[in-house]
């Protein structure tokens, strides 16, 4: 079997740690994350990795290189969305597992040690937060996030010590960047760009950036049958305006990609008019300002729907993360081992957002992006085939050997041996 193989087989075992339904559920510090730990442990094990889980519940696979060597961090993450794909994140964690396995079985060392990470939550589906393991490593995370909590009212904090680990330590992840040689992260391209090339890999140039805003509209219930229509307060009307001026304003100004993949309505019943409705907003682009100014036109939007009818509005910031480019030396050596495994090099922007986005406040970020059937994702149907993922392999294990013949890899701060 191919190594791309092997990691297809691989990950249909992992696909298995889910929630019920279509697709792959794996929520973060469920019982489906429990689950897939272990098939994880056993991909790090076999790389020769040391394996231990962090107080962010990140699984950390190390190598251990030379005393004074630097450390290169390589990751992605274990969760999915709901009903999601079984390459998102995941890949990344097995792909440069096996470009481990490959590189011991032909015999290399590497002169720098290596992390592997497999990190619990980056999309930010379960709590109105994400990216809490590559923040807490770059020491950008803030403390408030525990406590927010999920629908049924867990909060962040009771989920991670429900699951063994310890919030508190935490703080005492932030590493430091001298000691860091960058972080490189896997992913299925999650568009259709590669397909279109007939290329298996890409090379990412930056990430858009991401904010997402809680919304909510208050107004007046009452009997659907006795209140007459002009003296409704209705806030699902207001929150129904409000959402498609969203997407035609979007599409109008063309800078930036906005959603609403939710809505909750209180009392939620056919015959009464609705008093609240609240709904998340997220906004991307790989402009900041264009994506602040869409934001700030939605508020005020918001507030217009919302004295026009007589209701209140609120609009509240819940997760922000700047868009982010990848770093010029680590991408150029990436994209050297790309065509050294004798593919063609596409570079790409990256709509969708990673743990790289937060990994990038820490050290120099480069992305590899896998080709993605027909760009499907966040679906059941997402595929990447085992050719592709087979030469994502060899791009790696490129990537580890040209980083281990630069030379660059030893600790400033330490004396060479
Ligand atoms: O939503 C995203 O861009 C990523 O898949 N979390
Ligand atoms: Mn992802
Ligand atoms: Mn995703």
């Amino acid at each position: 079997m191919t190594l791309g193989e092997i990691a297809q087989t691989r990950l249909s075992e992992i696909a298995s740690c889910s929630a019920t339904g279509a697709g792959v559920t794996r929520l973060p510090f469920t019982p489906e994350h429990r689950l897939a730990l272990n098939h994880i442990r056993h991909w790090m094990t076999a790389a020769g990795l040391e394996v231990h889980m962090d107080a962010a519940a990140t699984l950390v696979g190390r190598l251990e290189g030379p005393v004074g060597s630097k450390t290169l961090l390589i990751g992605s993450h274990q969760d999915s969305v709901p009903n999601g794909g079984r390459y998102d994140g995941i890949m990344g964690v097995l792909l440069p597992c096996l470009a481990l396995e490959k590189l011991h079985s032909d015999g290399e060392t590497l002169p720098f040690s290596v992390e592997i990470l497999a990190f619990a939550d980056e999309e930010g589906v379960r709590f109105p937060t994400a990216l809490l393991g590559p923040r807490a490593l770059a020491g950008t995370y803030d403390n408030s996030v525990l406590d927010l909590a999920d629908q049924d009212g867990v909060t962040l904090r009771a989920a991670i010590t429900e699951f063994g680990e310890d919030p508190p330590q935490l703080d005492r992840l932030a590493r430091n960047p001298a000691d860091i040689l960058g972080y490189l992260e896997t992913h299925i391209e999650q568009g259709p760009v590669l397909e279109t090339h007939d290329a298996p890999l890409g090379v990412v140039t930056g990430i858009c950036g991401i904010e997402r805003n809680n919304v909510r509209f208050v107004g007046r219930t009452g009997h659907a049958g006795t209140v007459p229509m002009a003296d409704r307060r209705d806030a699902l009307v207001a929150a129904s305006r409000l959402i498609a001026s969203v997407a035609d304003t979007a599409k109008a100004t063309n800078t930036v990609r906005a959603t609403v993949g939710a809505i909750s309505v209180q009392p939620n019943a056919v015959n009464a008019i609705p008093e609240t409705a609240d709904f998340p907003l997220e906004v991307r682009s790989i402009s900041d300002e264009a994506r602040q100014d869409f934001t700030d036109q939605i508020r005020v939007l918001g507030a217009q729907i919302a004295r026009d009818s007589g209701l209140a509005f609120e609009m509240e910031q819940t997760y922000v993360q700047p868009a982010v480019a990848c770093d010029i030396d680590l991408s150029e050596t990436l994209a050297g081992a790309v065509q050294h495994a004798g593919f063609p090099l596409i570079t790409l922007p990256s709509g969708a957002t990673h743990d790289a986005s937060a990994m990038s406040d820490l050290c120099p970020i480069a992305m590899l992006f896998v080709r993605c059937k027909h760009g499907l994702s966040h679906r059941p149907d997402e595929h990447a085939n085992a050719a592709d993922m087979n030469a994502a392999v060899d791009a790696i294990a490129g990537f580890l050997a040209s980083l281990a013949a630069s030379g660059s890899t030893r600790n400033h701060h330490e004396p060479p041996l």
